[in-house]
């Protein structure tokens, strides 16, 4: 039986797969173990009742697991490991960590008004970190498979690639070239392509009013 999950609906188009990179971790696992799902697209600015029903704080991932809805992806992703373990995601616990504050680097960075905070130097570190550690251990963060970090971090990736070309037109240095590799081993893996966002403009879309405010 199809595994029913709910994730967000594009901004602007509630008929169309979003850009929130929790859920798009979560369908990656799914699409990485051959699980079958169900999805159900949540407008989270139009949120149904049912969705708030079983899940009050209203926030996306949550998959019904054996009658009961469970949120965050972290937990989500964890039970799905337990109840399907094969292919086998686990990352050893030494790389769990790998890349864990680029996302909140590129949101400041792609936050910041002023250019000279620092926002800018501290994402091209914690992208060198990145690229020193795909340098020695590559492909994947964990070796030659990849693994439940590379499918938290991809989404995350996509979404500083897109934003930050747009809004800043920026893009990671040319220099960290392990990175470059990894993204596009990342985004042309099968299962990126069928749970990514189907347009760059949702992903913009769903940044903006961050940047503007
Ligand atoms: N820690 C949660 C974060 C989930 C999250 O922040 N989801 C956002 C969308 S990407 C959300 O649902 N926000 C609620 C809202 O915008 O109303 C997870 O890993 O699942």
């Amino acid at each position: 039986m199809a595994l029913e999950v709910a994730v967000k609906a594009a901004v602007g188009a509630p008929n169309v797969l979003g850009d929130c990179p929790f859920s798009q971790r979560v369908l990656l696992t799914l699409e990485e173990k051959k699980i079958p799902y169900k999805l159900h697209l949540i407008d989270l600015s139009n949120k149904p009742e049912w969705f708030l029903g079983v899940n009050p704080e209203g926030k996306v991932p949550v998959v019904l697991f054996d009658g009961k809805w469970v949120a965050d992806s972290d937990v989500i992703v964890g039970i799905l490991e337990e109840k399907y373990p094969e292919p086998s995601l686990i990352t050893p616990p030494e790389f769990a960590s790998v890349g864990s504050k680029i996302f909140g680097s590129f949101v400041s960075f792609l936050k910041s008004k002023d250019t000279n905070d620092g926002t800018e130097q501290a994402l091209v570190a914690e992208l060198s970190a990145l690229d020193e550690h795909l340098k020695t251990h590559g492909l994947y963060i964990a070796g030659e498979k990849v693994t439940a970090v590379d499918l938290s971090l991809a989404p995350k990736l996509y979404h500083l690639v897109v934003a930050l070309g747009h809004f800043k037109n920026w893009n990671i240095p040319e220099s960290l070239v392990h990175v470059h590799n990894y993204t596009k081993l990342l985004f042309s893996r099968e299962s990126f392509e069928k749970t990514k966002p189907p347009k760059e403009e949702y992903v913009i879309a769903g940044w903006a009013p961050k940047v503007n405010a």
